[in-house]
């Protein structure tokens, strides 16, 4: 008896040890850790959108369509200490209180990395996973950096002479050719073959960055802008890794040049600055949501809208969306899902989103196909991240009309506003639209969140559910 109760209990023990085993790997395969990359240009909304995020997940906040709560499936979130200590940590306390305390405010333009981890505990759902029990997790790691730094990934694909040549031929065209000419006056009285100098290097680098700070101010808000370290040099302001800028051919120059410098600093950016950034944030990313802010593009008018089309060619050709692609070598970065987002919903009223959508895919139509035709799931949304509008109807000649009702930027008391029409279609954008669309900036409004249930957000619940929804499945 003893021998068979012995045998029995042996038996018993295998078998919670094979539920064990089949719960461990239920956990390990919907549960894990998944890099989400948040990318975006510079003010596309990403430390918003981060913050938020964080806020709605850790309150179990206003995400109804995100599964894992409409299920009534998920546990808890908790910030986790995050794998790289050498990298400051988001800030997601300070943006919060910043936003929700008694003065609201944005948070500042970033002008370093950081980086936040996450874990999202959940039951997993499906009769199978619900019987094996258990509670999984899913480690949530998210990157924010300067959306300037971003253009930079592009230079990695780009030889110094060609490099120099495009940005000349772009600095001569629209509003960049006003903004240009003091840096390019000051090469047009240089010879790039003669013997380099180091105060001659400085100096035009200097008027370099000034003609790239012009083009980044709000007046003219344009967006391709390289190198992005001359915008938001970090650690390295002052680095003569930093000191040099496009120059004219310069044939037979020799190896004293100055030309011979810059296109040697060029190189030296490229490696120490370009190629560790993307190895160590973008080469290991799993899924990502691309942030676009079109209205700001729109109201920059056909060269707002031109630029943003370029910059956002320029960069998606730089990540390897699930093919060997063109910096596959430089890590294998495989990403599986990508989700285009136009931001700032909350600019235009609620009838209008449908039209922010289309407009964001018409002029992504490029990027779009290479995703899909890479494999890669992708869809494109208009959200915002933190809702600060109201969508009111009001009477305008006899006929209702959605306007929006919010705080504008620089004022105290809300105002209602008729922000116009989204067009549905780039090509419905005729040139020299400049000054025809003005979407107003809103403050973000007093009292956010103080419910506790997560800061308001437009659609931040399906953008999830695209993101990570099947991870918490
Ligand atoms: N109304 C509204 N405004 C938003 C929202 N998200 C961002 N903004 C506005 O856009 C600005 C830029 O947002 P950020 O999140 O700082 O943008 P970013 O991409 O982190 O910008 P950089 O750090 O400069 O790269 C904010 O200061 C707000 O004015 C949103 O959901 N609603
Ligand atoms: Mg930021």
């Amino acid at each position: 008896m003893r021998v068979a109760r012995g045998f029995l209990g042996d038996l018993e023990d295998a078998g919670q040890r094979a539920v064990d085993g089949l719960a461990q790997l239920a956990t390990r395969l919907y549960g894990g850790e998944l890099r989400l990359g948040v990318t975006g240009l510079r003010r596309a909304g990403k430390t918003v959108l981060v913050t938020s995020l964080l806020d709605n997940l850790l309150k179990a906040g206003r995400l109804p369509f995100l599964d894992v709560m409409a299920q009534g499936r998920f546990v808890a979130a908790r910030l986790r200490p995050q794998p790289d200590p050498a990298i400051p940590r988001f800030d997601y306390e300070g943006f919060l209180s910043a936003l929700t305390g008694p003065d609201p405010v944005w948070p500042k333009p970033t002008s370093a990395v950081s980086e936040i981890r996450l874990d999202l505990r959940f039951r997993p759902g499906g009769l199978v996973r619900q019987r094996l029990g258990g509670i999984a997790t899913l480690t949530l790691d998210i990157v924010d950096y300067p959306g300037e730094w971003l253009l930079d990934l592009p230079l990695l694909d780009q030889e110094f002479a060609h490099w120099s040549r495009t940005t000349l031929e772009l600095s001569t065209l629209g509003p960049r050719r006003d903004l240009s000419r003091p840096w390019r006056e000051a090469l047009d009285a240089l010879d790039p073959a003669a013997d380099a100098d180091e105060a001659t290097a400085r100096r035009l680098a200097e008027v370099y960055t000034d003609y790239l700070k012009a083009c980044r101010s709000n007046a003219v808000g344009l967006s391709l802008l390289q190198p992005g370290r001359f915008l938001e040099p970090g650690e390295m302001a002052g680095a003569p890794v930093l000191t040099f800028c496009p120059l004219p051919p310069a044939p037979g120059a020799g190896r004293r040049s100055l030309h011979a410098l810059m296109a040697e600093r060029f190189e030296a950016y490229k490696d120490k600055v370009v190629r560790r950034f993307y190895r160590e944030h973008f080469a290991k990313l799993d899924r990502q949501i691309v942030l676009v802010d079109v209205l700001s593009a729109l109201n920059a008018g056909a060269p707002g809208l031109d630029d943003l089309e370029r910059s956002l060619a320029l960069t998606l050709d730089s990540f390897d969306f699930g093919r060997p692609g063109l910096l596959s070598w430089l890590g294998g970065a495989r990403i599986d899902r990508v989700l285009f987002a136009a931001t700032k919903a909350d600019h235009v009223a609620a009838n209008q989103h449908v039209n922010l959508k289309t407009l964001l895919e018409s002029f992504l139509s490029a990027p779009l196909n290479a995703v899909r035709f890479s494999g890669a799931r992708v869809e494109t949304t208009a959200l915002a991240a933190v809702k600060s509008t109201e969508t009111v109807l009001t009477d305008y000649q006899g006929q209702p009309l959605a306007c929006v009702q919010g705080v504008p930027v620089g004022r105290d008391a809300p105002t209602v506003i008729f922000p116009g029409e989204v067009p549905a279609n780039r090509g419905d954008v005729p040139a020299g639209a400049e000054g025809r669309f003005d979407f107003t900036n809103f403050r973000p409004p007093k009292g956010l969140g103080a419910d506790g249930r997560g800061l308001p957000n437009v659609r931040l619940d399906q953008a999830l559910q695209f993101l990570i929804g099947d991870r918490l499945a």
